[in-house]
């Protein structure tokens, strides 16, 4: 059952927490006990983990976020006009909402109050972002849901009954494989009405060496976030990893169409996880699988969409032609 709680501008929703855990357990188990093997990326967002991905977007070589938030910064007022008056403002995978606020304060120049649901699986990103925004913005009412995409798109059908654009920003869509994530636009479609649009925020295809660079970044963030993942092995399931046996690998496939993201075995070793009481054997050279980042081209966007049943109502590119924000409409 989900938890709920109301204040006068602030309310929020959150999946039971205990079903997370479980999920993080049978997930371990599962992902270490098949072949090849691999870790779900969802699980790379505990509040250490999402502190990393800040740290990520900040980085020179990781260029997505700057590009996505340069195209918001010249169009964000032209984005909004496509939306119905009043509408309110959706976001799937929210973290800080800091590009948000390029939305927010466009949709505030054109209407008096606005309501926001942020959909994110950290609840302390949610609560720290709802809590910076309501300072920032009285006319802003926050109903914030802590939970995976999925079980947060049932809630955003139930919660919102003005017109709404949904904002699924920042590439997120690219840590699905490219079936699900035509699966999943069409399950965002399923909760659209005529006069609801999606935002969708998609990494294009490009060289090789920029796509390399931006995921194994010189300073080792990068790595950084993909090893807190046996990191959090460690902590909640008490697993025995020693981070000194595994290194970062981001290698760029598919002809610049998808980066494959995991973790690289040093030495031939067992590493017990007291809390599945197993024990797994890791041969050297050995990946674990960790996260897919891919990258499509406009014609793939368009396809993608037509697939879900939306069109591309209009696109628009950052400066060098890095990434594109796409408008879906309703087909
Ligand atoms: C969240 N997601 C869009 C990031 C990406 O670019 O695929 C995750 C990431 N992994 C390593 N760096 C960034």
């Amino acid at each position: 059952m989900p938890r709920a709680q109301r204040s006068p501008r602030y309310a929020w929703i959150e999946e039971n927490r205990a079903d997370h855990l479980d999920s993080f357990a049978e997930a371990v188990e599962s992902g270490l006990g098949s072949e090849p093997r691999s870790l779900p990326c969802r699980f790379l967002y505990d509040a250490t983990g999402s502190e990393l991905f800040e740290a990520i977007c900040e980085l020179p070589e990781y260029y997505l976020t700057r590009a996505e938030h340069e195209i918001l910064e010249h169009h964000a007022d032209a984005i909004v006009a496509h939306c119905a008056t009043p509408a309110a403002l959706a976001e799937l995978g929210s973290g800080s909402s800091t590009k948000t606020r390029l939305l927010i304060e466009a949709f505030l120049r054109r209407q008096e109050r606005l309501r926001y649901v942020p959909v994110d699986i950290s609840r302390s990103m949610l609560d720290e972002a709802a809590q910076s925004l309501l300072g920032d913005y009285r006319q802003l009412e926050i109903l914030a849901i802590a939970s995976e995409y999925r079980d947060g798109l049932r809630q955003l059908g139930k919660e919102t009954r003005l017109p709404k654009l949904i904002a699924w920003l920042g590439s997120n869509i690219g840590n699905f494989t490219r079936e699900e994530a035509t699966d999943f636009v069409a399950g965002i479609r399923d909760t659209m009405g005529a006069e609801d649009r999606l935002l969708l925020g998609v990494d294009l295809r490009k060289d090789a060496r920029v796509l390399a660079a931006a995921y194994d970044d010189a300073s080792g963030v990068t790595a950084r976030f993909t090893r807190n993942l046996l990191e959090r092995i460690n902590r909640e399931l008490d697993g025995h990893f020693d981070l000194a046996d595994w290194r970062h690998r981001a290698r760029v496939v598919d002809g610049g169409g998808r980066v494959e993201i995991g973790l690289i075995c040093q030495r031939t070793h067992e590493v017990r996880i007291d809390a599945l009481d197993s024990r797994y054997r890791f041969a050297r050279g050995e990946f674990i699988h960790v996260e897919d980042s891919t990258k499509y081209s406009e014609a793939e966007i368009a396809e993608l969409a037509g697939r879900a049943s939306l069109r591309v109502e209009e696109r628009w590119l950052d400066g060098e032609g890095r990434f594109s924000l796409s408008l879906l409409a309703p087909a």
